[in-house]
């Protein structure tokens, strides 16, 4: 766990145990935030700005009704965290071409083969070019990253251009990845090669690749590549490793270009779409922010989520939602138990779900939208596709399949009767989840 999350998760559980919110326990717990963000590297300025947003909506907002101030105080911070980190970015899973550029060891061509196989794991064909002719064995080492992706590249070649133009008539996939060379600096040489390989690639994205060790800089460098080149996105790399990720993700936000990746470790299944949300409750604590957010603002989303589930409109997607909102099925329990029809989720298979659940996540994660809506589309060969993009084994795929299904089951035969439904959702508008 880095610096910033422990800091985080000190303030949470100062807050948390502290008896009463009083301005001594209130100013304490704002400089815990600013101590952490500013050894994350977050700007000063930036770090000010937060502690005043915080110090004055808790003067002047009214604490909703059912939460302690306390709790509303982490919201808040939750929240003005999530806002300083931008939007977040649901990757649309169409074919694209993407081109990578920045400057030596950010991580471009750890990147190229992660979005490769993330596309792939979606169900869509990637490839990989590599124009890179300054690294020695640039080929070699996309190659032994990727197994099951095409790279194509020419080891005997000088001129990226010409690479790039001789890859692209090859035939095509529904995904290129361009990987480029890097220079100590975007200098002129630099410049001029990105120019010439995106006039000759027309990507739909260039992402700028930065790592997350360079802290708050990243907004200048950002900011030069912006201008030099246009940029659609960036993707920030090493957030596992760098203690100043935190400082570089709010800098590029503030900078108003948009973080699309981020990278998390060296492998290649190692990347995730940026989701400030996710992202910030688990550098706080999912579990303990949880109880508290979702007594609040998310009661709302899964009163919404149950309206449709009761309506039998309860797919992959929904169950996926439960699984990303609570670190256990907790609350899917408590929606169960709630029928009070003597339909209960056997209690082993909340508890496998819970040991299950990363696996779950990371084969969901390699499902297709239209299979996460339509499950029952997810057959033998989608199976495989599934199992080989995840890792998992297909046994696990399966039993993920089942558990969804007899879940799906138990909703379908309630949802049958529209007098219990009513009664139920009565119920169920009134009760806190
Ligand atoms: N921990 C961690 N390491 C990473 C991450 N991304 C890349 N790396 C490592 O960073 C180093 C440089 O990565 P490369 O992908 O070769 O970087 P590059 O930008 O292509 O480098 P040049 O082509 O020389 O400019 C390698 O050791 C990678 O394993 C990440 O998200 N986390
Ligand atoms: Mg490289």
């Amino acid at each position: 766990m880095n610096k910033l999350s422990e800091g985080l998760r000190k303030f949470v559980n100062r807050v948390s145990s502290a008896r009463t919110l009083d301005k001594d326990t209130l100013e304490k717990s704002i400089k815990e935030i600013q101590r952490t963000l500013i050894s994350a590297d977050v700007d000063v300025k930036i770090v000010q700005e937060l502690s005043n947003s915080l110090r004055d909506e808790l003067k002047h907002e009214k604490v909703p009704k059912g939460i302690s101030k306390k709790e509303y105080f982490i919201k808040k911070t939750y929240e003005n965290l999530t806002e300083l980190l931008g939007e977040k970015n649901e990757p649309k899973v169409k074919p694209k071409k993407i081109l990578l550029c920045g400057i030596y060891g950010t991580g471009k061509t750890t990147t190229a083969a992660k979005i490769a196989k993330f596309y792939l794991k979606k169900g869509l064909s990637s490839r990989i070019i590599c124009t890179d002719t300054y690294r020695p064995a640039a080929l070699e080492q996309l190659r032994q990253l990727t197994e099951d992706i095409p790279v194509c590249g020419d080891e005997n070649e000088e001129n990226a251009e010409k690479i790039l133009k001789n890859c692209l008539k090859e035939p095509e996939k529904e995904v290129t990845v361009i990987d480029s060379a890097g220079r100590d600096s975007l200098n002129e040489k630099l410049l001029d090669e990105i120019k010439r390989l995106k006039k000759a690639s027309e990507p739909d994205e260039t992402y700028l690749v930065l790592s997350g060790d360079i802290g708050k800089t990243a907004k200048k460098q950002a900011q030069e590549f912006q201008e030099a080149i246009g940029l659609t996105g960036i993707i920030m790399t090493k957030m596992d490793s760098s203690a100043k990720g935190g400082g570089a993700l709010t800098a590029c936000s503030k900078a108003g270009i948009p973080v699309k990746f981020i990278g998390t470790g060296e492998k290649i299944d190692d990347l995730q779409a940026f989701d400030p949300e996710r992202f910030v409750s688990r550098l706080m604590g999912f579990g303990d922010l949880q109880g508290i957010l979702e007594k609040v603002s998310e009661q709302e989303i899964e009163k919404e989520d149950m309206e449709d589930i009761l309506k039998g409109e309860f797919n992959l997607k929904k169950f996926y939602k439960q699984l990303e909102q609570t670190s256990n099925l907790g609350s899917l329990k408590k929606i169960v138990d709630m029928m009070g029809l003597g339909m209960k989720l056997p209690d082993d298979a909340v508890e496998e779900t819970e040991e299950n659940l990363e696996d779950y996540r990371v084969i969901m994660d390699s499902m297709t939208e239209e299979e996460l809506e339509s499950p029952k589309l997810i057959k033998e060969e989608r199976i495989n596709r599934i199992s080989k993009g995840s890792g998992k084994p297909k046994e696990k795929v399966k039993r993920l399949l089942k558990q969804y299904r007899t879940t799906k089951k138990m909703f379908d035969k309630f949802g049958g009767s529209k007098k219990k439904m009513g009664k139920l959702m009565k119920k169920f508008k009134k009760t806190p989840l």
